[in-house]
């Protein structure tokens, strides 16, 4: 069976050549003819692990080929990954199986009700991975990648392939609990960073706005039937803030450099969450219009 892989980004790469690698077809999605044209130039995409840099001649394709698609891993950023899935619904078969690797909430949700008939996992992923040139990627951090399907707790007998590729993962039979983690983690952590425009490990120096958030989103956790999620909340804030001391934060290194930021599927999940169950959090709300103050400051997008 033939993995599509949509978006030749930093996770797209990423996964691409370790399933090539491994024997397993792959092909890629790109945008458009320009895209395609620029791919083919390159010759493939590369992959740099340590001091190593391996290139894969990835077939490609646009999202107008007629084949029919089977499996389809969607590496695009939240806000892309609606209109991205709208394009290629056509050509997705009955029966059809989607791994969504959007991190945040909310996208997952808005892709898995445009399709029905076809079945959509969940991923939430803790490996790191940055563009160096255009289809050259580096992969910088080894992690683990956890993969479920809110509707379906049995796992694809598929995931053999991504043992084979080496690519470090687990099947999760809570997803959505390990979704709202990852989100309540990123909120408490992200935009803190961006507006004090520091590392990860700065934060130290805010304990009593940390704890704060923390405290207001385990009980948005608590309230949205996440109690798992809630667990230790301020505890694991801590320990990340620590780990990832040196790190600058996914949203303060999107905000540095100019690009959109995945804020509505963040933060911005969150208080829509809060406000549908009539939760008042004034400190996430106001955690929120300050970012979107600062995103306007700088004129980048405020979803
Ligand atoms: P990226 O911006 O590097 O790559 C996304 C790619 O998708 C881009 O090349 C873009 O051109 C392409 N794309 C978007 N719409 C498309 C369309 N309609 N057709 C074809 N291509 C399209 O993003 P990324 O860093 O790989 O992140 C993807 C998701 O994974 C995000 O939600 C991110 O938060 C999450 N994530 C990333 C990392 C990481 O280390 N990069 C780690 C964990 C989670
Ligand atoms: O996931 C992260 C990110 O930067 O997006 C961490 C390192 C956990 C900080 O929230």
């Amino acid at each position: 069976m033939t993995w599509h892989i949509l978006g030749a980004g930093s996770l797209g790469t990423l996964w691409a050549a370790r399933l090539a690698r491994a024997g397993v077809p792959v092909r890629l999605i790109l945008r458009n003819h320009e895209r395609l044209a620029a791919y083919q130039a390159a010759g493939g995409l590369t992959l740099i692990e340590g001091d190593q840099a391996s290139q894969y001649a990835i077939p490609a394709e646009l999202p107008q080929t007629k084949a029919p698609i089977q499996r389809l891993l969607l590496a695009c950023k939240a806000y892309d990954a609606e209109n991205a899935v709208a394009e290629l619904a056509p050509r997705l078969a009955e029966g059809a199986e989607l791994l969504l690797l959007q991190n945040g909430l909310g996208s997952q949700q808005a892709v898995a009700q445009r399709l029905p008939g076809r079945r959509c996992l969940f991923a939430s992923s803790t490996e790191g991975a940055f563009r160096q040139a255009d289809f050259q990627v580096v992969f910088a951090g080894n992690g683990h990648t956890w993969l479920g399907d809110p509707e379906n707790p049995q796992a694809p007998l598929w995931l053999e392939e991504l043992q084979h590729a080496g690519i470090a993962h687990q099947w999760s039979p809570d997803i959505l609990m390990r979704l709202w983690r990852k989100l309540a983690l990123n909120c408490a952590i992200n935009p803190l960073t961006v507006l004090y425009g520091c590392r990860n490990g700065d934060l130290r120096e805010h304990p009593a706005e940390v704890a704060t958030l923390c405290a207001e989103l385990s009980e948005l956790l608590q309230r949205c039937g996440q109690p798992a999620a809630a667990d230790n909340l301020h505890d694991e804030v801590l320990r990340v803030i620590v780990a990832t001391a040196a790190n600058y934060s996914s949203m303060h290194q999107d905000v540095a450099q100019g690009r959109r930021t995945e804020i509505t599927y963040l933060l911005g999940y969150a208080c829509a969450a809060a406000q549908r169950h009539d939760l008042h959090l004034p400190h996430l709300h106001h955690l929120q219009q300050r970012l979107l103050d600062h995103l306007r400051e700088r004129g980048l997008p405020l979803n």
